[in-house]
């Protein structure tokens, strides 16, 4: 399936624990995709224990690259983060650059997709570890969102509030300037209407921690999502 008729997809963290009772409701949930990643803690031994046990299932899993050491084959996907609103080279470029240098020539492009990741949340791990000191308002997520699809051409614009519920007006402005590199959202959703709200917003909708907190409500995310108008 290609990753532009994701509507909602579930992160699932290398990191934390979860029983393949809750993994097989996941996947079999009826979502579009599963992207296994996480900002912390994420090693070859866990990525791959958890990719073993997704391959039982059809659903399309796609590896969001944090750590080059984590990188396996057997995934549909490799998404790879740049930080637009980074101010370490590093998360922009600079980790991309070394692993390149070393895996470049054996790399299938065709799996790979690049995500121009614009951080929301200043208290999340993500922030902290790209050094994100800013939370960009509306213009300046504008200004990255116009970055993204035409000065860089990504397929994707990640509107990361990880942790915390986005602000709706700043995802229809993100949105409005966007016409061929996707919007995911993703951020504190905890309910089939906080996700309702982003999918009308969003192309993709992605909800992570609240699987670990109450799995019934994240599987109700996404009957929600896709009884909504896309935007
Ligand atoms: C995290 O955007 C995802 O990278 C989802 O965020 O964990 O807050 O749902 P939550």
């Amino acid at each position: 399936m290609d990753m532009k008729s994701w509507r909602h997809a579930f992160k699932v963290d290398p990191a934390k624990t979860i029983t393949d009772a809750d993994l097989e409701k996941l996947a079999e949930s009826g979502t579009d995709a599963l992207i296994v990643g996480g900002s912390d803690g994420v090693d070859l031994e866990n990525v791959l224990d958890l990719l073993a046990r997704i391959r039982r299932y059809s659903v399309p899993v796609a590896l969001e690259v944090s750590t080059v050491e984590s990188v396996t084959p057997g995934f549909d996907f490799y998404f790879i983060p740049t930080v637009l609103n980074s101010t370490k080279t590093e998360w922009i470029n600079g980790i991309h650059h070394a692993a390149l240098k070393e895996y470049g020539h054996m790399m299938n492009w065709d799996e790979v997709m690049t995500e121009g990741y614009c951080i929301m949340n200043p208290d999340c791990t993500a922030a902290k570890l790209t050094g994100v000191q800013e939370i960009p308002d509306e213009d300046d997520v504008v200004a990255y969102a116009r970055m993204a699809e035409h000065l860089f051409k990504l397929p994707v614009f990640y509107l990361e509030y990880s942790g915390r519920f986005g602000e709706p007006s700043v995802v229809k402005a993100a949105g409005r300037v966007l016409d061929n590199t996707r919007l995911f959202y993703g951020g504190g959703i905890t309910n089939a209407e906080e996700a309702k709200t982003m999918a009308a917003l969003a192309d993709t909708v992605i909800v992570g921690n609240v699987i670990y907190t109450n799995l019934s409500a994240a599987l109700s995310t996404v009957e929600a999502v896709k009884s909504v108008t896309h935007r």
